[in-house]
């Protein structure tokens, strides 16, 4: 996904490297091409002039029309800025205190919140936790086995049940999770949209009585920017702690810069 706006900032860059000198306007028609780049790719408008406004300071404070490398100068200045923009600290997953921990995955139908259960699972595993998925989503056909098959597949250990209510299927899963003692409990919920009223009520309950740690709004990173606004209306109702972006490797744009807005966190 990032790889087609690395390159053509990367081009943008190679133009002016080892140049002896760039004059003003050379440094503009830098900045216009790195700003048409980020456009092309869909990042926000109010995020992309943020952004070439803060290169075009920073290279003004380094004096770049007398510097002897313009490009080695732009190139790190534009490292920095992106850095920044994507968040310069990785922030961990919030599972400290007292075990289980519940993460509720949330988000629209097919955003890949199953797959990202199972994925996520797996990765605590790696980290010497002992988790445990649960499928909330009695409403779409085979849900269940769905995340049971890759839950299996990515050795994960998995709640099965055939309840018809997603609250009760939180409910059983937690007391079981005690019993078993697992630590981490990730509650795949059903797809939905933000104005479906009963689903949305459905969300805040399982929050009420599960009292999750985390709660992460999957997101398509091929929606676009209409992610944010999305990602505005559950937040509202949910109080959102992340969000994660799926299938970033099937789109050439870039967009997290925009959601990168309004959640506290990008992804994880
Ligand atoms: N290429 C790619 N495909 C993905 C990724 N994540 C999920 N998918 C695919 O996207 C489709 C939907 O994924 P699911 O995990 O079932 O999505 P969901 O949000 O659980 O869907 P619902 O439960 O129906 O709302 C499946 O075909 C997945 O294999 C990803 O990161 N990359
Ligand atoms: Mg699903």
């Amino acid at each position: 996904m990032f790889s087609s706006l690395s390159d053509k900032i990367n081009s943008t860059i190679r133009k002016v490297k080892g140049r002896g000198r760039l004059t003003a306007q050379e440094l503009d028609e830098v900045l216009r091409e790195i700003k048409l780049s980020l456009l092309e790719a869909d990042v926000h408008y109010k995020v992309t002039k943020s952004f070439i406004n803060k290169i075009r300071e920073k290279t003004i404070g380094k004096e770049i029309e007398k510097s002897l490398s313009p490009g080695e100068v732009i190139s790190s200045i534009v490292y920095e800025e992106m850095v920044h923009i994507l968040g310069e600290k990785n922030e961990a997953l919030n599972l400290s205190g007292n075990p289980p921990f519940t993460i509720m995955m949330v988000g629209l139908q097919g955003s890949g919140k199953t797959t990202t259960t199972a994925k996520l699972a797996h990765l605590l595993r790696t980290k010497g936790r002992n988790p445990i998925v649960a499928s909330c989503d009695p409403y779409r056909p085979a849900a269940k086995e769905q995340l049971s098959i890759i839950a299996k597949k990515a050795n994960v250990a998995v709640f099965e049940d055939d309840s018809s209510s997603a609250v009760d299927t939180a409910k059983a899963c937690l007391k079981f999770a005690k019993q078993e003692g697992k630590d981490v409990i990730i509650l795949d919920t059903a797809g939905r949209l933000h104005i479906e009223e009963d689903l949305m009520q459905e969300l805040e309950e399982i929050k009420k009585i599960t009292s999750p740690k985390e709660i992460l709004f999957v997101a398509d990173a091929m929606m676009g920017q209409e992610a944010v606004n999305i990602a505005s209306e559950f937040n509202s109702r949910l109080n959102l702690s992340g969000a994660i972006f799926t299938k970033i490797d099937g789109d050439a744009r870039g967009r997290s810069g925009a959601l990168h807005q309004k959640c506290d966190r990008t992804s994880h």
